[in-house]
């Protein structure tokens, strides 16, 4: 946790400014939305499930945010993002953040069983959906000095695990897609990190595993995953540096992850 003074520092830098996050109905993007929330920003917040969306707006409002307006965007979609976009453009010229959120993974099956609609879901939501907002959003990212586009990545983009060959790779894409925009957008003033979460609690099982509640409890049991706070905790940090520090990668593990097939759990009481 930080501390009362680096709180106050962190809001001093972030107060309303404009960040737009993708995928903010639940999970990373709803913590993160509460993060920025509590320093005071205007929030531009995009999912597809609408009336999630609203709930996070009013957590965020609660939290202190100047703003939190909300729009549909569906990033698997070209046209989506656009219409997106425009909303956004008719909101604020500038943007500061822009967090590129949305994303999860399909099922955990091997290659051998795993199906065509699993990989495209995966690959359009992290990889091609991360790129047409980004792309829309980096004329209004170069109108604010020091603004930064953070990727969530995940350490599913360093490690390989059985069941994860497209989720893996299509993380490893938005490693690749983020250490190339670095390069592009040196010398703009844009910075471009990434943040790479290891096991956490959200959606993000419920959706692997298709609405299966008992399996998606099974992967946090008996352990003390990350959570939504500590990734939106962390996205406000990376945001509030100094405009001359880049983060460029951080990796974000919960200490009972010491690596990707050894999790401590603990017994049952
Ligand atoms: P959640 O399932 O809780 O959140 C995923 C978010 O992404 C939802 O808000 C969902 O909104 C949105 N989303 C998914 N597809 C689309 C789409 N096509 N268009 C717009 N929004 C979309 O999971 P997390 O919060 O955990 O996931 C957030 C990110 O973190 C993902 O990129 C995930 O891969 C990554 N990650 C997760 C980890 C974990 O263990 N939880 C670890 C490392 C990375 P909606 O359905 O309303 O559109
Ligand atoms: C989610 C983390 O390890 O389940 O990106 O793939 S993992």
């Amino acid at each position: 946790m930080v501390g009362v003074e680096d709180d106050e520092l962190m809001s001093y830098f972030l107060k309303d400014k404009w960040v737009l996050i993708t995928g903010a109905s639940s999970g990373f993007g709803a913590g993160a939305a509460r993060a920025f929330g509590a320093c005071g920003c205007r929030l531009l917040l995009g999912a597809r499930r609408v009336d999630r969306l609203e709930q996070t707006a009013a957590a965020a409002l609660e939290a202190g945010a100047r703003e939190a307006l909300v729009y549909p965007l569906d990033v698997a979609s070209t046209a989506s993002v656009t219409i997106f976009m425009e909303w956004v453009s008719s909101k604020t010229n500038t943007l500061d953040v822009l967090i590129n959120n949305a994303g999860g993974a399909h099922g955990l099956d091997p290659v051998a069983t795993a199906t065509d609609a699993d990989w495209e879901a995966m690959f359009q939501s992290n990889v091609l959906g991360l790129l047409r907002v980004t792309r829309a959003a980096i004329p209004m990212l170069l109108k604010a000095p020091g603004s930064s586009i953070i990727n969530i990545g995940s350490y599913a983009a360093h490690v390989a695990y059985e069941g994860g060959a497209a989720y893996c790779a299509a993380k490893a894409g938005e490693l690749k897609i983020t250490q190339a925009l670095r390069l592009e957008l040196a010398g703009t003033g844009v910075r471009v990190s990434t943040v790479d979460p290891g096991l956490a609690e959200t959606e993000f099982a419920l959706v692997r595993f298709k609405g299966d509640k008992a399996r998606a409890a099974k992967l946090y049991e008996g352990t003390q995953p990350l959570t939504a706070e500590d990734i939106g905790e962390t996205l406000v940090w990376v945001a509030s540096r100094p405009a001359h520090v880049n983060i460029d990668e951080m990796l974000i593990k919960c200490a009972d992850q010491a690596a990707m097939h050894k999790v401590h759990r603990r017994p049952k009481s």
